[in-house]
Protein backbone atom coordinates (compact mmCIF):
# COMPACT_ATOMS: atom_id res chain seq x y z
CA UNK A 1 0.00 0.00 0.00
CA UNK A 2 2.54 2.54 1.25
CA UNK A 3 4.84 2.25 -2.26
CA UNK A 4 3.13 5.27 -3.47
CA UNK A 5 3.98 7.58 -0.02
CA UNK A 6 7.16 8.38 -1.21
CA UNK A 7 5.97 9.63 -4.17
CA UNK A 8 3.14 11.56 -3.58
CA UNK A 9 2.64 14.05 -1.40
CA UNK A 10 -0.58 16.24 -0.71
CA UNK A 11 -0.16 18.52 -4.42
CA UNK A 12 -3.68 19.36 -4.98
CA UNK A 13 -3.13 20.28 -8.73
CA UNK A 14 -1.29 17.74 -9.77
CA UNK A 15 -3.05 14.79 -9.06
CA UNK A 16 -6.34 16.01 -9.99
CA UNK A 17 -5.32 16.57 -13.74
CA UNK A 18 -5.53 12.56 -13.63
CA UNK A 19 -9.55 12.50 -12.30
CA UNK A 20 -11.97 13.77 -14.90
CA UNK A 21 -14.99 15.71 -13.76
CA UNK A 22 -14.84 18.89 -11.22
CA UNK A 23 -11.36 19.39 -10.33
CA UNK A 24 -12.34 21.47 -7.19
CA UNK A 25 -14.81 18.60 -5.74
CA UNK A 26 -11.89 15.94 -6.51
CA UNK A 27 -9.59 18.49 -4.85
CA UNK A 28 -11.38 18.91 -1.67
CA UNK A 29 -11.89 15.39 -1.77
CA UNK A 30 -7.99 15.10 -1.14
CA UNK A 31 -8.05 17.84 1.21
CA UNK A 32 -9.88 15.86 3.44
CA UNK A 33 -8.10 12.19 3.53
CA UNK A 34 -5.24 14.18 3.81
CA UNK A 35 -6.55 16.15 6.75
CA UNK A 36 -7.72 13.10 8.05
CA UNK A 37 -4.47 10.92 7.32
CA UNK A 38 -3.08 13.68 9.18
CA UNK A 39 -5.17 13.41 12.24
CA UNK A 40 -4.92 9.43 12.78
CA UNK A 41 -1.18 10.07 12.05
CA UNK A 42 -0.83 12.58 15.52
CA UNK A 43 -2.97 9.66 17.06
CA UNK A 44 -0.70 7.12 17.05
CA UNK A 45 2.68 9.89 17.67
CA UNK A 46 0.28 10.63 20.41
CA UNK A 47 -0.21 7.63 21.88
CA UNK A 48 3.80 6.72 21.66
CA UNK A 49 4.41 9.08 24.05
CA UNK A 50 1.56 8.22 26.41
CA UNK A 51 2.93 4.59 25.96
CA UNK A 52 6.29 5.64 26.43
CA UNK A 53 5.51 7.03 30.12
CA UNK A 54 3.50 4.20 30.96
CA UNK A 55 5.55 1.10 29.71
CA UNK A 56 9.10 2.96 29.43
CA UNK A 57 9.46 2.01 26.28
CA UNK A 58 8.63 3.66 22.77
CA UNK A 59 6.56 1.07 20.80
CA UNK A 60 6.19 2.61 17.60
CA UNK A 61 9.41 2.56 15.30
CA UNK A 62 8.21 4.12 12.17
CA UNK A 63 4.92 5.93 10.94
CA UNK A 64 3.77 6.13 6.94
CA UNK A 65 1.31 7.73 5.51
CA UNK A 66 0.37 8.09 1.34
CA UNK A 67 -2.63 8.84 -0.46
CA UNK A 68 -4.19 7.19 -2.88
CA UNK A 69 -2.53 7.97 -6.28
CA UNK A 70 -5.54 9.17 -8.82
CA UNK A 71 -4.85 6.15 -11.15
CA UNK A 72 -4.82 3.78 -8.42
CA UNK A 73 -8.28 5.01 -7.71
CA UNK A 74 -9.60 5.28 -11.05
CA UNK A 75 -8.14 1.25 -11.34
CA UNK A 76 -9.79 0.34 -8.31
CA UNK A 77 -13.46 2.55 -9.23
CA UNK A 78 -13.02 0.32 -12.60
CA UNK A 79 -12.83 -3.11 -11.02
CA UNK A 80 -15.26 -2.92 -8.56
CA UNK A 81 -17.49 -1.58 -11.63
CA UNK A 82 -18.95 1.85 -10.04
CA UNK A 83 -18.89 4.80 -11.65
CA UNK A 84 -16.35 7.54 -11.04
CA UNK A 85 -17.62 10.28 -8.52
CA UNK A 86 -16.14 12.18 -4.99
CA UNK A 87 -19.24 10.81 -3.94
CA UNK A 88 -18.98 6.94 -5.22
CA UNK A 89 -15.49 7.08 -4.04
CA UNK A 90 -15.82 8.41 -0.86
CA UNK A 91 -18.60 5.50 -0.54
CA UNK A 92 -16.64 2.54 -1.88
CA UNK A 93 -13.31 3.64 -1.35
CA UNK A 94 -12.11 2.77 2.38
CA UNK A 95 -8.20 2.94 0.99
CA UNK A 96 -7.79 6.13 0.11
CA UNK A 97 -5.88 7.77 2.97
CA UNK A 98 -3.53 5.15 4.47
CA UNK A 99 -1.42 5.12 7.78
CA UNK A 100 1.11 2.28 8.33
CA UNK A 101 2.53 1.78 11.79
CA UNK A 102 5.41 0.29 11.88
CA UNK A 103 5.58 -1.03 15.67
CA UNK A 104 9.24 -2.84 17.82
CA UNK A 105 6.65 -6.17 18.80
CA UNK A 106 4.15 -7.95 17.67
CA UNK A 107 2.31 -7.53 21.31
CA UNK A 108 2.50 -3.43 20.61
CA UNK A 109 0.78 -3.91 17.39
CA UNK A 110 -2.71 -4.96 19.62
CA UNK A 111 -2.36 -2.51 22.44
CA UNK A 112 -1.90 0.36 20.03
CA UNK A 113 -4.50 -0.90 18.08
CA UNK A 114 -6.55 -0.69 21.13
CA UNK A 115 -5.52 2.50 22.72
CA UNK A 116 -6.76 3.77 19.31
CA UNK A 117 -10.07 1.99 19.08
CA UNK A 118 -11.02 3.09 22.70
CA UNK A 119 -10.81 7.08 21.39
CA UNK A 120 -14.37 8.26 21.18
CA UNK A 121 -13.67 10.25 17.98
CA UNK A 122 -12.28 7.02 16.32
CA UNK A 123 -14.94 4.81 15.02
CA UNK A 124 -13.60 1.27 14.41
CA UNK A 125 -15.77 0.07 10.75
CA UNK A 126 -13.39 -3.01 10.16
CA UNK A 127 -10.20 -4.90 11.29
CA UNK A 128 -8.36 -7.71 9.63
CA UNK A 129 -6.25 -9.89 11.52
CA UNK A 130 -3.67 -11.36 9.44
CA UNK A 131 -1.41 -11.87 11.96
CA UNK A 132 -3.61 -14.43 13.45
CA UNK A 133 -4.73 -15.12 10.26
CA UNK A 134 -1.81 -14.85 7.73
CA UNK A 135 -2.92 -14.52 4.29
CA UNK A 136 -2.18 -17.16 1.67
CA UNK A 137 0.63 -15.29 0.40
CA UNK A 138 2.41 -15.10 3.82
CA UNK A 139 1.26 -11.32 4.43
CA UNK A 140 1.00 -10.59 8.21
CA UNK A 141 -0.45 -7.20 9.42
CA UNK A 142 -3.41 -5.76 11.01
CA UNK A 143 -5.61 -3.94 9.16
CA UNK A 144 -8.38 -1.28 10.77
CA UNK A 145 -10.37 1.47 8.77
CA UNK A 146 -11.20 3.51 11.11
CA UNK A 147 -13.21 6.66 10.31
CA UNK A 148 -12.35 10.18 12.32
CA UNK A 149 -14.12 13.36 12.11
CA UNK A 150 -12.69 15.94 10.75
CA UNK A 151 -13.57 19.80 11.66
CA UNK A 152 -13.85 22.35 8.59
CA UNK A 153 -14.59 25.69 7.85
CA UNK A 154 -18.02 25.13 7.42
CA UNK A 155 -18.46 21.60 8.53
CA UNK A 156 -17.74 18.54 11.01
CA UNK A 157 -17.02 15.38 7.99
CA UNK A 158 -16.68 12.07 9.02
CA UNK A 159 -13.27 10.46 6.76
CA UNK A 160 -12.39 6.76 6.45
CA UNK A 161 -8.76 5.43 7.08
CA UNK A 162 -7.34 2.41 6.66
CA UNK A 163 -4.29 1.45 9.12
CA UNK A 164 -2.01 -1.04 8.89
CA UNK A 165 -0.03 -1.88 11.74
CA UNK A 166 3.07 -4.53 11.57
CA UNK A 167 6.44 -5.24 13.00
CA UNK A 168 9.74 -4.33 11.41
CA UNK A 169 10.00 -7.82 10.47
CA UNK A 170 6.60 -7.87 8.81
CA UNK A 171 7.06 -4.45 7.01
CA UNK A 172 10.73 -5.81 5.96
CA UNK A 173 8.72 -9.09 4.06
CA UNK A 174 6.13 -7.14 2.66
CA UNK A 175 8.14 -4.66 1.30
CA UNK A 176 10.37 -6.96 -1.28
CA UNK A 177 7.42 -9.47 -1.64
CA UNK A 178 5.72 -6.37 -2.88
CA UNK A 179 8.87 -5.23 -5.50
CA UNK A 180 8.96 -9.47 -6.38
CA UNK A 181 5.58 -9.91 -7.20
CA UNK A 182 5.58 -8.04 -10.17
CA UNK A 183 8.48 -9.59 -11.77
CA UNK A 184 6.69 -10.65 -15.09
CA UNK A 185 7.51 -13.70 -17.20
CA UNK A 186 8.34 -16.42 -14.34
CA UNK A 187 7.26 -19.59 -15.93
CA UNK A 188 4.22 -21.37 -13.61
CA UNK A 189 6.05 -23.99 -11.98
CA UNK A 190 8.82 -21.65 -10.77
CA UNK A 191 6.46 -18.93 -9.48
CA UNK A 192 4.75 -21.82 -7.15
CA UNK A 193 7.92 -22.61 -6.15
CA UNK A 194 9.08 -18.43 -5.53
CA UNK A 195 5.69 -18.39 -3.88
CA UNK A 196 6.16 -21.18 -1.54
CA UNK A 197 9.97 -19.67 -0.47
CA UNK A 198 8.25 -16.69 0.39
CA UNK A 199 5.54 -18.37 2.47
CA UNK A 200 8.76 -19.85 4.60
CA UNK A 201 10.47 -16.52 4.50
CA UNK A 202 7.34 -14.87 6.02
CA UNK A 203 7.01 -18.14 8.65
CA UNK A 204 10.48 -17.76 9.92
CA UNK A 205 9.98 -13.85 10.04
CA UNK A 206 7.33 -14.44 12.63
CA UNK A 207 8.83 -16.79 14.35
CA UNK A 208 11.76 -14.61 14.97
CA UNK A 209 9.15 -11.80 15.73
CA UNK A 210 7.47 -14.42 18.63
CA UNK A 211 11.04 -15.02 19.79
CA UNK A 212 11.41 -11.71 19.83
CA UNK A 213 8.83 -10.59 21.56
CA UNK A 214 9.31 -13.67 23.96
CA UNK A 215 12.91 -12.77 25.08
CA UNK A 216 11.37 -8.61 25.63
CA UNK A 217 8.82 -10.21 28.37
CA UNK A 218 11.78 -12.20 30.07
CA UNK A 219 13.70 -9.47 30.32
CA UNK A 220 10.63 -7.03 31.82
CA UNK A 221 9.63 -10.33 33.95
CA UNK A 222 13.61 -10.01 35.25
CA UNK A 223 12.50 -6.47 36.62
CA UNK A 224 14.99 -4.74 34.01
CA UNK A 225 13.11 -2.02 31.87
CA UNK A 226 14.21 -1.63 28.76
CA UNK A 227 15.56 2.34 27.55
CA UNK A 228 13.40 4.89 25.67
CA UNK A 229 15.43 4.95 22.78
CA UNK A 230 13.92 8.66 21.12
P1 LIG B 1 -2.12 -0.65 -2.61
O1 LIG B 1 -1.85 -0.24 -3.98
O2 LIG B 1 -0.96 -1.35 -1.95
O3 LIG B 1 -2.72 0.39 -1.76
P2 LIG B 1 -8.94 -4.28 -1.31
O4 LIG B 1 -8.09 -3.35 -0.45
O5 LIG B 1 -10.33 -3.74 -1.45
O6 LIG B 1 -8.26 -4.58 -2.63
P3 LIG B 1 -9.10 -6.03 0.84
O7 LIG B 1 -9.24 -7.51 0.93
O8 LIG B 1 -10.07 -5.22 1.62
O9 LIG B 1 -9.11 -5.64 -0.68
O10 LIG B 1 -7.69 -5.56 1.22
P4 LIG B 1 -6.67 -6.28 2.17
O11 LIG B 1 -6.16 -7.50 1.49
O12 LIG B 1 -7.25 -6.41 3.53
O13 LIG B 1 -5.53 -5.20 2.22
C1 LIG B 1 -5.02 -4.68 1.06
C2 LIG B 1 -3.65 -4.08 1.36
O14 LIG B 1 -2.91 -4.91 2.26
C3 LIG B 1 -2.82 -4.06 0.09
O15 LIG B 1 -3.06 -2.90 -0.61
C4 LIG B 1 -1.40 -4.16 0.63
O16 LIG B 1 -0.97 -2.92 1.11
C5 LIG B 1 -1.58 -5.09 1.78
N1 LIG B 1 -1.46 -6.50 1.38
C6 LIG B 1 -2.44 -7.41 1.37
N2 LIG B 1 -1.99 -8.61 0.98
C7 LIG B 1 -0.67 -8.46 0.71
C8 LIG B 1 0.38 -9.35 0.27
O17 LIG B 1 0.18 -10.55 0.03
N3 LIG B 1 1.62 -8.81 0.12
C9 LIG B 1 1.90 -7.51 0.38
N4 LIG B 1 3.14 -7.08 0.21
N5 LIG B 1 0.93 -6.64 0.79
C10 LIG B 1 -0.33 -7.10 0.96
P5 LIG B 1 -3.35 -3.06 -2.17
O18 LIG B 1 -4.76 -3.50 -2.36
O19 LIG B 1 -2.28 -3.91 -2.76
O20 LIG B 1 -3.28 -1.67 -2.74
Amino acid sequence: MMEESNEIRFAPGLVIAELKGNGREYMEMYSRYSSAMLEVETKFKVLNIEFSSKFDRNPIETIKTRLKRPASIIEKMKRIGVPLSVANVERELSDVAGVRVICSFVDDIYKLADMLAVQDDVYVLRTKDYIKHPKESGYRSLHMIVEVPIFLSQEKRFVRVEVQLRTIAMDFWASLEHKLRYKKDIPPDTAQEIAAALRECADTASRTDIAMNDIRKRIEASGFKPGIEN
